[in-house]
């Protein structure tokens, strides 16, 4: 396995929850490697364009909504095998099917205030990294 870096969010639901220190206790805990670290509101054709593979569905509208309304926490993490390695720490998506010990498991009801975003695979980790972290990985 690889050394991988992934882009990490604490979602708006997170921030205003203060759940930003459980999240990054956690994925230090692991042993995985915060390189970067932001906290900003997310401009709507970033959250566009970062969203970019939902754009049909028909929570787009809403998904754009909620990502911007509030600060959230971007993160490059990086890591053996980070970007699949995070994906099991944060759960599944539907947090009522996110195993216990998970973070959304642990701390979410709702897939719409599912707490963090973590990308899905080596490309969608590079292009996120670059709307988040333009020029930087
Ligand atoms: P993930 O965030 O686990 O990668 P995804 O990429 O399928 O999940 O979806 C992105 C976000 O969109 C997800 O975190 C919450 C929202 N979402 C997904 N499916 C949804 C649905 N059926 N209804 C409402 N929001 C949804
Ligand atoms: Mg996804």
């Amino acid at each position: 396995m690889a050394i991988e870096r992934t882009l990490i969010l604490v979602k708006p639901d997170g921030v205003k929850r203060g759940l930003v220190g459980e999240v990054v206790a956690r994925i230090e805990r692991k042993g995985f490697t915060l390189e970067a670290m932001e906290l900003r509101t997310l401009e709507r054709e970033k959250a566009e364009e970062h969203y970019a593979e939902h754009a049909d569905r028909p929570f787009f509208g809403e998904l754009v909504d909620f990502i911007t309304s509030a600060p959230l926490v971007a993160m490059c993490v990086s890591g053996e095998g980070a970007i699949a390695g995070m994906r099991t720490l944060m759960g599944a998506t539907n947090p009522l099917e996110a195993t216990p010990g998970s973070i959304r498991g642990d701390f979410a009801t709702q897939i719409g205030e599912n707490i963090v975003h973590g990308s899905d695979g080596t490309e969608s980790a590079q292009r996120e990294l670059g709307i988040f972290f333009p020029g930087r990985f």
